[in-house]
């Protein structure tokens, strides 16, 4: 479809002093999530909001040792009920949003986005509404997938590009930045997806809000610790997403 404007932009580093707030969904990454919070606050201005679907495994405790010991820079949104994806970051986006910080990220807890990359979206997102850290633009890797993982994310940014219209090259990655205002234009109470179609609906809604989207360059590595929770359900969901979005037909 005509008019969607995503760009890329350049892959060199800059850090950026504005405050943010990075919303980091979690289930069962007992291992992964102190590296990463600790990564994280290595960066000035930042703040961490860990959203646990009540994992097994006692993330959700070791989230909240991580907040007693960084009261000030790190919280926690504890979920019981219903678990998904999509679910904890609509729970998630709607706590950040009630705070005033003007920039807001999105990261997974698995260490495949590299902390070390979250100053780059920050100042990114001098330039456009909402950062999309990707695989599939110029500058991106995917270190150590399995042939099967590549084939189905290729694949699937193919097939969500071609149905839908969506312009945006890594339409499933997860690491994002968004400025507070094009987020809080997105109506996350008309949001379909429960799971990982979420960020896929999520990008479709910033560009049919009138956001200006750009990707910039990660390299995306394949995580060390833990089991991926991609579930055939979440998959089903994404396959049918796209004809929903599609059915709306309102990219302009
Ligand atoms: N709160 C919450 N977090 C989830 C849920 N499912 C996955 N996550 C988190 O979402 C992030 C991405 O999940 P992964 O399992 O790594 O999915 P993926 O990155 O697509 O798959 P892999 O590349 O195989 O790791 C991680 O931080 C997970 O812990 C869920 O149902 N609830
Ligand atoms: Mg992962």
């Amino acid at each position: 479809m005509s008019g969607t404007s995503v760009t890329t932009l350049p892959a060199e580093t800059f850090a950026s002093p504005t405050s943010a707030v990075v919303v980091v969904p979690t289930y069962n990454e007992r291992e992964n999530l102190p590296v990463l919070v600790g990564e994280l606050l290595r960066i000035p201005h930042l703040r961490v909001l860990v959203v646990d679907d009540d994992s097994p495994d006692g993330t959700g405790a070791i989230a909240d040792g991580l907040a007693c010991n960084h009261p000030t820079r790190v919280s926690v949104l504890h979920r019981t009920g219903r678990r998904g994806l999509g679910l904890s970051y609509i729970d998630g986006l709607r706590q950040a949003l009630s705070e005033d910080t003007p920039l807001i990220c999105q990261m997974d807890a698995d260490l495949s986005h590299n902390p070390a990359d979250v100053p780059r979206l920050l100042a990114a997102a001098e330039r456009a509404d909402l950062i999309i850290g990707s695989r599939y633009v110029d500058g991106g890797r995917i270190e150590n997938w399995p042939l099967h993982r590549m084939l189905l994310s290729g694949f699937a940014n193919r097939y969500i590009r071609s149905v839908t219209g969506l312009s945006v090259h890594d339409c499933t990655s997860g690491f994002r930045c968004w400025r507070r205002s094009a987020l809080a234009r997105i109506p996350l109470d008309r949001i379909l997806s429960d799971d990982y179609a979420f960020l896929v609906e999520l990008a479709w809604e910033a560009v049919c809000t009138g956001s200006r989207v750009a990707e910039v360059p990660i390299t995306f590595v394949e995580r060390r610790q833990g089991v991926s929770k991609l579930s055939t359900r979440a998959i089903v969901e994404s396959a049918r997403l796209p004809w929903r979005l599609a059915a709306r037909g309102r990219i302009r």
